[in-house]
């Protein structure tokens, strides 16, 4: 009865599909509950002057109207405080809540919001990230990871590109938007529902917010509508203003956000700047690559400090090069402070070193597979990370050559060819792309979750972790996981809503590590009651049958679990255990930077084939072929759910979804109908998606690796196919293309390579012979 490894449906699957899985706004009204709203800023960057909320306050059905005075510790933040709740003197984007509302009833709300008057003088703001530079505006100092002699190395290398690439930012677009219900109780306490991938965070916050302590606040999260990391730290806003309406009213509060402020207030994926400079050699081995990544990090810290600091650790993603220093700085602007997004950091350095080798392909004249298989991370002194970090069974080049040959690349790289020498309304292109997925919180602190476990009379076993289900599976696979513990079926256990209450001091569930983590807790808390059971079992001479492999033949009577349960009630034996589990192996000196950070790595690659159209600049992903190596996955449905849809949730970022900011920041891209997400035809129609099963570290549930992140990573392919057509246009010249390629974008790239050479003039150190030119097309 092994469930480990069993393909089960997502414990929720009936439920989403009928819509009856319960999310905040779903929970039926409490008795005398107010709904809170806040008004924001019209401006990016001004002092307020005056607010006047007497006509809001005369609005019928308003019970309260708060502003900065009357929240008892206005200074918050995630990471460090450098945040208002309510902005008091100076508002530092557009959009931010500056007063809050508690009514009756969403009408009364939104006529009282209508009539608050709010003065502001404008001072000048800086949005952009090149203004950011040039202002000096940053966030935290400038990290570094080095090694070897980068500039000895560029000025000896053969051949020098150097250039600019800009990536784009990307909305989480949960359907599920930021919301939370908070409850009253005697004693100050405080219950909060709240849509978080971070109970304990927003616990704390509550409690900071309103001046208690955080035993006094239990938050509750039951399932999140999706997260994506956007509920990493942002769910902070609902929870602290439904929590401050509740507590000066007395009465249950809610705060679900309408989709257009949470498309104005939250943050989004970082947008990036990347200067780069790299040498290589005749043949496409890297030397030396510099990278210097500038984040656009919006008006407070967040996490875009750690974000930045998982870019530098994936900045050479599966490459070993020799001579590397990556350099980032955080900037600070006026605009929603940007956060945790699938990925965290890692996607916008995979595409900065794929655009590289992009440009040294389209350079040299070799096909981009083989640049990439020359620099490939492989063994020995050739699997070593810039930060000194062995990597182990990472599989690359295997899976590299895996995937050529099962896309069949070869044949297509030259049917793509030959389409492109013949079509002149559209153009082919095929990229193949690696990722090398670090596994862990890079702060080490992070690294750790605890379990509760009850078994109970009936034989059903409940078990709780700080993790939260987001729709990622974690409770399906948590369900499997103490299944195979107690030898059980996976209907005897319910996994219970995260709950301070139950589990306290816990990270976010984020990283893609939240099996692992709290997986390996509830495992230690099984045991402890698995142990208690044999030996109140071994003294009555007895054996568990679940427990049992296949010979029940001979030896001591046997007894169900059941019965085993029921004996070790009656012996007074406990019944139930809290598990805890801190990731073993992990450390990085963050001053030296050096360290091995990652308890281990998930690796895969992408084939993407795509066709513009020539005119219109629209692109058509024509098939994709995906594998990513998971080890022993611990459900492998759940995983290629996550696959498909991380890989899907990419293809949007890398094409489609460009946040369109004007000139005062204010978004202008909010809603579903400017902002483009992909939809089922979006979806390439041939999509090969492969699990491929390795070596995962033996000691995480016989090999499990993590999914939720790695895939996103892997759309990166599609960029860089369209960027290889594009370039196929000037041959021995790369081109450049900005991160999303829009159809404007596109078209845009097309047109300037029609006119003139382009902007990322290459700068040979020497000149590539046609002979070795040759020699590399053919290898
Ligand atoms: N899948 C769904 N359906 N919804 C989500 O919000 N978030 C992703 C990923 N997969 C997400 C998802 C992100 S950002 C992370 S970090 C992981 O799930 C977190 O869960 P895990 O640690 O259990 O993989
Ligand atoms: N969150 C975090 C993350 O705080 N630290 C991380 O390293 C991380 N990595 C991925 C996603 N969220
Ligand atoms: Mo995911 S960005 O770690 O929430």
């Amino acid at each position: 009865m092994n469930a480990i490894g069993q393909p089960i449906p997502h414990e929720s699957a009936r439920e989403h599909v009928r819509g009856s899985a319960a999310y905040i706004d779903d929970f039926p009204p409490i008795r005398d509950e107010l709904f809170v709203g806040f008004v924001g800023s019209r401006v990016s960057h001004g002092r307020i002057t005056a607010i006047d909320v007497a006509a809001a306050r005369s609005v019928p059905g308003v019970a309260a109207v708060f502003t900065a005075a009357d929240v008892p510790e206005n200074r918050i933040g995630p990471v460090v405080h450098d945040e208002e709740l309510l902005a008091s003197e100076e508002v530092l984007f557009a959009g931010q809540p500056i007063v809050a509302i508690a009514a009756e009833t969403r009408t009364a709300l939104a006529a009282a919001r209508s009539r608050v008057e709010v003065r502001v003088e404008p001072l000048p703001a800086v949005l952009t990230i090149e203004d950011a530079i040039g202002r000096e505006s940053f966030i935290g100092p400038a990290r570094t990871i080095r090694r070897g002699d980068v500039a000895a190395a560029l000025a000896a290398a053969p051949h020098r590109l150097r250039g600019e690439l800009r990536i784009g930012g990307q909305e989480h677009f949960y359907l599920e938007t930021q919301a939370a219900l908070a409850i009253p109780h005697d004693g100050g306490e405080l219950v909060v529902h709240s849509s978080t991938q971070n109970p304990t965070e927003i616990q704390a916050i509550v409690a900071r917010v309103l001046r208690r302590t955080m035993a006094q606040v239990t938050c509750i999260c039951r399932r999140m509508g999706g997260g994506f990391g956007g509920k990493e730290t942002q769910a902070a806003l609902p929870a602290a203003l439904a929590a401050l309406a509740a507590a000066r009213t007395g009465r249950p509060a809610r705060c679900v956000l309408a989709h257009e402020d949470d498309f104005r207030v939250t943050g989004k994926r970082h947008p990036y700047l990347v200067r780069y400079d790299v040498g290589f050699r005749v043949d496409g081995v890297i030397d030396a690559y510099r990278a210097e990544f500038f984040s656009n990090g919006g008006f407070s810290a967040d996490l875009s400090l750690p974000v930045m600091e998982r870019t530098l650790f994936h900045a050479e993603n599966a490459y070993f090069i020799p001579h590397v220093e990556f350099i980032g700085r955080v900037c600070r602007t006026n605009l929603p402070s940007n956060t945790a997004f699938r990925g965290f950091g890692g996607p916008q350095a995979v595409a900065a070193i794929e655009s590289v080798i992009e440009d040294i392909a389209a350079y040299l004249r070799i096909d981009g597979a083989v640049v990439r298989k020359r620099n490939c991370y492989s063994d020995g002194d050739r699997a070593i990370t810039p930060y000194g970090q062995v990597v182990r069974d990472h599989a690359l080049p295997e899976i590299l050559d895996e995937l050529l040959a099962s896309s069949d690349y070869e044949r297509r790289r030259m049917e793509t060819s030959a389409f492109n020498s013949q079509s002149r309304t559209h153009l082919r292109g095929l990229a193949v792309t690696p990722v090398k997925f670090g596994i862990s919180f890079t702060r080490k602190t992070m690294n750790q979750a605890n379990a509760l476990v009850h078994v109970q009379l009936d034989g059903s076993v409940q078990v709780s972790t700080g993790g939260t289900e987001m729709g990622q599976g974690l409770s399906t696979k948590l369900q499997q996981i103490v299944a195979d513990e107690f030898g059980l079926p996976v209907e005897a256990i319910r996994v219970l809503p995260a709950s301070t209450e139950r589990n306290h001091n816990t990270s976010p569930t984020a990283a893609s590590a939240s099996t692992d983590l709290n997986g390996a807790a509830a495992v230690e808390a099984c045991r402890q009651i698995r142990k208690r059971l044999e030996t109140v079992i071994a003294a009555r001479g007895e054996r568990v049958r679940e427990w049992l492999s296949s010979d029940t033949a001979a030896g001591p009577r046997i007894v169900s679990f059941r019965e085993a349960i029921a004996a070790a009630h009656e012996a007074r034996v406990d019944l139930g255990a809290r598990g805890f589990f801190a990731t073993p192996g992990i450390d990085f000196d963050r001053d030296a930077g050096r360290g091995s950070p990652f308890r281990y790595f998930t690796t895969g690659a992408a084939v993407a084939e795509v066709e513009i159209d020539r005119w219109l600049g629209d692109v058509i992903v024509r098939r994709v072929d995906l594998v990513l190596d998971l080890g022993r996955p611990i459900n492998p449905a759940i995983d290629r759910g996550q696959t498909i849809g991380g890989f899907v949730q990419g293809l949007g970022w890398v094409t489609t979804e460009a946040l369109v900011v004007d000139a005062e920041g204010r978004l202008l891209s909010d809603s579903a109908t400017t902002y483009k997400i992909p939809n089922v035809t979006d979806i390439p129609s041939e999509f090969h998606v492969r699990l491929r099963l390795g070596q995962g570290p033996p000691d995480n549930f016989g090999g499990n690796k993590a999914v939720g992140e790695p895939p996103l990573l892997l759309a990166v392919s599609i960029w860089a196919a369209i960027k290889q057509a594009l370039a196929s246009l000037v041959p021995g010249t790369p081109a450049p293309l900005d991160l999303p390629a829009t159809n404007e974008e596109v078209l845009r790239r097309l047109t300037d390579l029609q006119r003139e050479p382009p902007s990322t003039v290459p700068e040979a150190n020497g000149e590539a012979s046609a002979e070795s030119i040759h020699d590399s097309v053919r290898t």
